[in-house]
């Protein structure tokens, strides 16, 4: 008998670190012989994340167009497209980062309708210290309305294991604040603490996942007016844009810039970004940059080193800020960008909208 796919389902908030993990995790899973396969998601078409992990030289399919739990066979079809190919040994999945109800919407239709094809590892969240430590003491400027952090709280809720990234950053205090916001709010709950950036307990995150889900015999109540109003609050935009010029443009710089030309026009605005990431490519080069938090520094998380021309950038923002203020801040800013390298910018395709009221395709439990 052929052995069943491992399903393993990372979530968390826009901007916690999923990717990255998944990067990681994949690395791994890579080295013990799996064959690995990622399948990404997003509202629409033009990903950073699927780019991203293509150029890190993984298999990965994109769910484009609505959320998995909204989109079901779409997440299906995605997994089965790998097996004409290869059949992985695991798949790795991202759901978008405004969702939840994953475990009532994804997993337990994928055990009751595809049963032993699947094994499934504990469902982790990724929890996003900038924002997470805000919500959970109820300190400081949460950026957020109470309905986007009602979504933020559902994620937690609902997951087995809670992964706390960015140990790097965090202080012994900012981390003891956290353990005890999670065991007060979410007690008995497994926690772990990782820096998906620099693999730190990464393994640990791995063992975690090599174990099988617990059965659920009660859900997550969710009050999908609060989350559709949360969801709707935020503004999401996916653009592709290309820069021409005769001399060779900088490509980390190129993407650094725009997203702090962006930065600099959503404090102008007073709007919280949930994550804001540009992936700038020319030829083979790759680099990416990213800001999750209005009061975090813009990170060059992938760099080439290179130059070339034309460069094509991929924006996907997801801010607190309606769509059509989004699309002119991030038109303006390309204009900007165009100018300051003395280039000239074609704007591919550019989408921007609120996302719709999640409809899932299964919910178990209703
Ligand atoms: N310092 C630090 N940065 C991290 C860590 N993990 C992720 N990041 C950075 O955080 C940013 C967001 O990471 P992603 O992995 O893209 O987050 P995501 O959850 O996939 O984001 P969405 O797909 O937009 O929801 C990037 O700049 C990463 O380099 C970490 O452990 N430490
Ligand atoms: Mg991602």
């Amino acid at each position: 008998m052929t052995a069943p796919i491992r399903f393993i389902m990372i979530g968390g908030f826009l901007g916690a670190g999923k990717t990255t993990l998944i990067a990681k995790l994949a690395r791994q899973f890579q080295q013990q012989g799996k064959h690995v396969c990622v399948v990404t998601n997003d509202q629409a078409a033009g990903l950073v994340d699927t780019e991203l992990l293509r150029s890190q030289g993984l298999d990965v399919n994109e769910v484009a167009g609505s959320c998995f739990c909204c989109n079901f066979h779409g997440l299906t079809a995605a997994m089965d497209a790998f097996e004409s190919a290869r059949r992985p040994d695991v798949i790795l999945a991202e759901p978008v980062g405004s969702c939840t109800d994953l475990v009532a919407t994804i997993a337990i239709p994928m055990m009751e309708q595809l049963g032993a094809k699947f094994v499934h590892s504990p469902y982790a969240v990724v929890l996003k210290p900038s924002h997470g430590l805000k919500i959970l003491t109820g300190e400081g400027k949460r950026g957020f309305s109470e309905k986007a952090e009602y979504i933020f709280r559902k994620q937690l809720e609902e997951s087995e294991l809670i992964l706390i990234n960015r140990i790097d950053e965090l202080s012994q205090q900012q981390r003891d604040q956290l353990r005890e916001a999670i065991e007060s709010q979410y007690p008995g709950r497994p926690v772990l603490f990782v820096s998906a950036k620099t693999g730190e307990k990464v393994d640990a995150v791995h063992e975690a996942l090599a174990g099988t889900a617990a059965p659920r015999e009660t859900f997550m109540e969710v009050d999908y007016d609060i989350y559709a109003e949360g969801e709707a609050e935020l503004g999401w935009l996916n653009a592709t844009v290309e820069l021409n010029s005769d001399q060779p443009l900088p490509v980390d710089r190129a993407a650094k810039r725009i997203v702090d030309l962006i930065r600099e026009r959503l404090e102008a605005n007073d709007a919280e970004p949930a994550h804001l990431k540009v992936l700038c490519t020319s030829g083979d080069a790759v680099a990416v940059a990213n800001l999750v938090s209005s009061d975090t520094p813009t990170m060059l998380s992938v760099a080439s080193d290179s130059t070339g021309s034309p460069l094509t950038l991929i924006i996907n923002a997801r801010v607190c800020l309606a769509p059509e203020a989004l699309q002119q801040v991030v038109t303006d800013a390309v204009a900007t960008l165009s100018r300051e390298l003395s280039a000239s910018s074609s704007i591919e395709s550019i989408e921007s909208f609120r996302p719709g009221r999640p409809v899932p395709t299964f919910r178990a439990g209703v």
